[in-house]
């Protein structure tokens, strides 16, 4: 090679470097929006806040991000589909509404799908779980991690349920997805889809009687005050996912790209620790605040009482009949 030409090349160099020394660091640095639909001083928030912490400090600053909690970004459905668009970076969102735009999931919301919660963790951690995240990556979604969010049970301001007959004529609301409808038609209620941040106002002025959520979100969005019956018929549970826009995780270095799968999975093992220490402190805020906690002597009533949900599900979809065998017969 010819001297003049190494000059060049150095000379080029040289003029690359300075111009990207000149470049302003937010035109390099990516900028993060993180939907999330709880409180601050709640664990799915101290989750997302640690992954972000750790993506930061671990890129050195090139990534950054805000986490916008309070569902401060729009509900749960339109963030989803932001999310897949690449609009919304990362967010935590619960299996529940995610069945809507990723079909496979719906088996988690699938009433009693899963034995117990130690369950849940086992098949979310294998070959079940991995099997939903192909699911969502496919609809444009990278799952990091699947966050604990307990089992859901029933409350309302009338009485407490302890049979599925209790349920019968009740107006209850449920989260976005036909399968929630179902569920409460299988035992004569009235089902209302309706948003999380609507619920405490229409129990207040009677539009529902009741919901059903986990001891955190019955407790952190006040719904306690207005209904005070608590019965735990723990009918589902249904894990969240710590997830990424597949448009902005495939816009990564294979390095950094690592450091938010190592992030994201440091994260769900803090919000895992969190949710079982916030799980009894809110059962006994909710009792100290007046609410009536009825353990449910006959779940298996509320689970035959269900079961029309599994026949219309996989009538409707035979194709999801191995996934659901998968989940159903686990150990
Ligand atoms: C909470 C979930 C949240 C749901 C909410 C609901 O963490 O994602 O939006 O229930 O019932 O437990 O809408």
């Amino acid at each position: 090679m010819k001297f003049t030409n190494l000059i060049n090349r150095g000379a080029f160099a040289f003029a690359a470097a300075a111009t990207l020394a000149m470049m302003p660091l937010s035109a390099e640095a990516k900028d993060w929006r993180g939907w999330n639909i709880h409180v601050v001083d709640y664990p799915v928030s101290h989750g997302m806040e640690a992954f972000m912490a750790e993506v930061e400090e671990k890129t050195g600053g090139e990534i950054k991000g805000k986490v916008f909690h309070a569902g401060v970004l729009g509900s749960q459905p339109d963030a989803i589909e932001q999310l897949r668009l690449g609009i919304m970076d990362f967010g935590v969102f619960s299996l529940g509404p995610m069945g809507q735009a990723v079909p496979a999931t719906n088996v988690v919301s699938l009433p009693f799908v899963f034995k117990s919660v130690p369950q849940m963790y086992k098949l979310m951690d294998g070959a079940p779980g991995e099997a939903l995240g192909k699911a969502l990556e496919e609809k444009g979604i990278v799952a990091l991690g699947y966050y604990d969010a307990g089992a859901r049970s029933f409350y309302n301001s009338i009485k407490p349920i302890n049979t599925p007959a209790d349920v019968d004529g009740m107006k209850v609301r449920v989260m976005n997805n036909d399968l929630f409808v179902g569920m409460i038609e299988s035992m004569g209620g009235n089902a209302t889809p309706m948003a999380f941040a609507e619920v405490y106002q229409s129990i207040k002025t009677g539009v529902v009687d009741g919901a059903e959520n986990n001891p955190p979100s019955y407790e952190s969005t006040s719904h306690f005050e207005v209904a005070k019956y608590y019965s735990l018929t723990q009918h589902l549970i249904i894990p969240e996912c710590l997830c990424m826009s597949k448009k902005t995780f495939d816009a990564l270095t294979p390095e950094q790209q690592e450091i938010v799968r190592v992030a994201g999975k440091n994260s769900t093992d803090l919000q895992r620790k969190l949710w079982q220490e916030r799980e009894s402190a809110s059962m006994e805020i909710v009792k100290g605040g007046g609410v009536e906690v009825n353990e449910i002597a006959d779940k298996a009533a509320f689970q035959a009482a269900m079961s029309p949900v599994y026949e219309k599900y996989l009538a409707a979809n035979p194709d999801m009949t191995e996934l659901v065998n998968l989940f159903r017969n686990a150990d």
